[in-house]
């Protein structure tokens, strides 16, 4: 998997959708994270499978796709998932964790587990041989827009020990939520591989999508 930057699709003008994924595609953007709600696991509903399918129709860009919904083991066929995507599932939201990553491993794509910040990474500590990716939420999942819970900081730096412990050093770490330049930073200095960029950082008022993805690699990189 690569490191990199992964634009918030939910944040995309929906009206004219196509000229924003030209844009990240520009912009070089190594993923297009697609957010999955059900109105259940969280209070708000989100980007489907006739939206992704579209997209996946007109762009190559590997798909980072986050379920927020619950059960998704049971969902993951109505979805147009490739070889070389990676998703993500909530362990909050799965009663059969392992069994759905390894549902994911057979459809080709990379599996991810998703923690909430208040659910501490023991959470993960039994599938670390069937992951790829691990996700830490920065806010509570739901709506884009939101501020940082600040303790998600150092949980960064525990997590790598732990995956470097586990002898899993090579599972790449995906930050969601309020990925500002500022934030970016810390995550970094923290131990973050992947960024969501949202309307904190690619799809700020004020300056174009390829204007904000270089200030925000120009972090991350630099
Ligand atoms: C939130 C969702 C995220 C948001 C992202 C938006 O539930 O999983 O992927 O789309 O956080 O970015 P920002 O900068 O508005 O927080
Ligand atoms: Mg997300």
């Amino acid at each position: 998997m690569k490191r990199g930057v992964s634009p918030s699709i939910m944040c995309a003008n929906m009206l004219r959708l196509e000229e924003d994924i030209r844009a990240l595609e520009r912009a070089g953007s190594e993923y297009f994270h697609f957010d999955v709600m059900d109105g259940r696991f969280v209070p708000n509903f989100c980007l489907g499978p006739d939206l992704i399918r579209a997209v996946r129709e007109i762009s190559d860009v590997p798909a980072d796709i986050h379920f927020m919904v619950e059960d998704p083991g049971r969902h993951l066929g109505l979805f147009p998932i490739r070889q070389g995507d990676v998703v993500s599932v909530h362990a909050e939201a799965c009663v059969h964790l392992q069994r759905t990553l390894q549902q994911i491993r057979d459809l080709g794509a990379h599996p991810a587990v998703a923690l909430d910040p208040g659910t501490p990474l023991c959470a993960v500590e039994e599938v670390l041989p069937d992951i790829d990716m691990l996700l830490l939420m920065s806010v509570n999942p739901g709506f884009a827009g939101q501020k940082l819970v600040p303790q998600v900081l150092p949980k960064i730096e525990r997590a790598r020990r732990m995956l470097i412990e586990a002898g899993r050093g090579d599972v790449l770490i995906e930050l969601d939520g309020n990925v500002s330049l500022e934030n970016a930073r810390r995550m970094r200095k923290a131990g973050a591989d992947i960024y969501v960029a949202g309307t904190s950082a690619v799809f700020r008022k004020g300056s174009s999508i390829e204007e904000n993805m270089a200030q925000l690699r120009a972090v991350i990189e630099g």
